[in-house]
């Protein structure tokens, strides 16, 4: 393999799998957008280390700290509007391309997939494309944009705090959105998982429905996690950026 490293042990495997798939689905998480400058929730290096996850992605965090969380979608947001997608969304645009077919499950909120061109995402948790009035007063939302933090907390035209359109902790995901993903964990043949924890539900219940209805998984991460070694499972040790782009180059390469 050249870029000088050596390939992902499975890779060959993957490839086979990946060319033999009638209905391959991706699903990504934090991870895929690490080398693109966005940090992690977990980990070392992980947003949530100085706050947890409720504190900050939550209707009780947002209305008790409303400063503090939007501090941090201002900090996000403006991380989000220069990131450029790394070469494993490259890799994911040209794989989508050559299959016809490859609908993508993302976790993530920064618009990253869509950025690289990628089509047919289906965004589990919103987006931090626009925001609402958290008292629900009716009004259109509002595009997220720096402008909007002149005043902290951003407010509604109503006069109440507005909150980011993602799905907080304790909120339901999109119905649309949910309904679609379960239908493609339980159709599929093969699930791409890149990047992600396994620890957020429902969206880590997907690789397990899939596995569970007899299709195989890749795992594409750089530890191991609770997918990593149940049957049925191909884990490939390695980050999005680098496994991705080998991955798509032998698929497109044998064809
Ligand atoms: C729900 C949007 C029904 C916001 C996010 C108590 C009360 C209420 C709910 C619960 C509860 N207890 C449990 C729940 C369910 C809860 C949940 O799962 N909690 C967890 C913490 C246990 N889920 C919910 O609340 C969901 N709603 O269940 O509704 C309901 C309603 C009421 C009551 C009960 C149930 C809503 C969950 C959505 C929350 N919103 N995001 C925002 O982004 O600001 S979650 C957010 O965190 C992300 O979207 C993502 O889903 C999650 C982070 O997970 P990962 O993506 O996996 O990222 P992480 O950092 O953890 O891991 C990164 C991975 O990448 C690591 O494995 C690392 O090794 C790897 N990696 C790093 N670098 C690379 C790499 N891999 C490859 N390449 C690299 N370079």
């Amino acid at each position: 393999m050249n870029s000088g490293k050596a390939a992902p042990e499975g890779l060959e495997l993957a490839v086979e799998l990946l060319r033999s798939s009638y209905l391959p689905v991706v699903s990504t998480g934090a991870g895929m957008s690490r080398e693109s400058g966005v940090r992690t929730f977990r980990g070392e290096e992980g947003y949530w280390r100085e706050h947890r996850a409720e504190d900050l992605a939550s209707l009780e965090g947002i209305r008790k700290d409303p400063v503090l969380v939007w501090e941090w979608y201002r900090e996000r947001l403006g991380a989000c509007e220069e990131l450029i997608p790394h070469k494993g969304y490259e890799a994911l645009y040209r794989l989508q391309e050559h299959s016809g077919r490859l609908p993508v499950v993302t976790q993530n909120v920064d618009g990253l997939h869509q950025k690289a061109g990628i089509r047919d995402v289906i965004e589990l948790h919103g987006s931090l494309r626009t925001a609402s009035c958290l008292a629900g007063c009716g009004a259109p939302p509002v595009r997220m944009e720096q402008g909007l933090f002149e005043n902290m907390p951003p407010r509604c035209v109503c006069g109440s705090i507005l909150r980011p359109d993602v799905v907080l902790f304790g909120e339901d995901l999109p119905e649309q959105a949910l309904k679609r993903a379960l239908r493609l964990a339980g159709r599929c043949d093969l699930m791409i998982v890149v990047g992600t924890s396994m620890v957020v539900y429902p969206a880590a219940a997907l690789p397990m429905i899939a596995l569970r209805s007899g299709a195989r998984v890749i795992e594409i991460n750089t530890v191991e996690t609770p997918l990593s070694s149940l049957e049925g499972t191909l884990f490939l040790r390695g980050t999005a950026g680098s496994v991705l782009p080998e991955l798509a180059k032998a698929v497109i390469r044998s064809c």
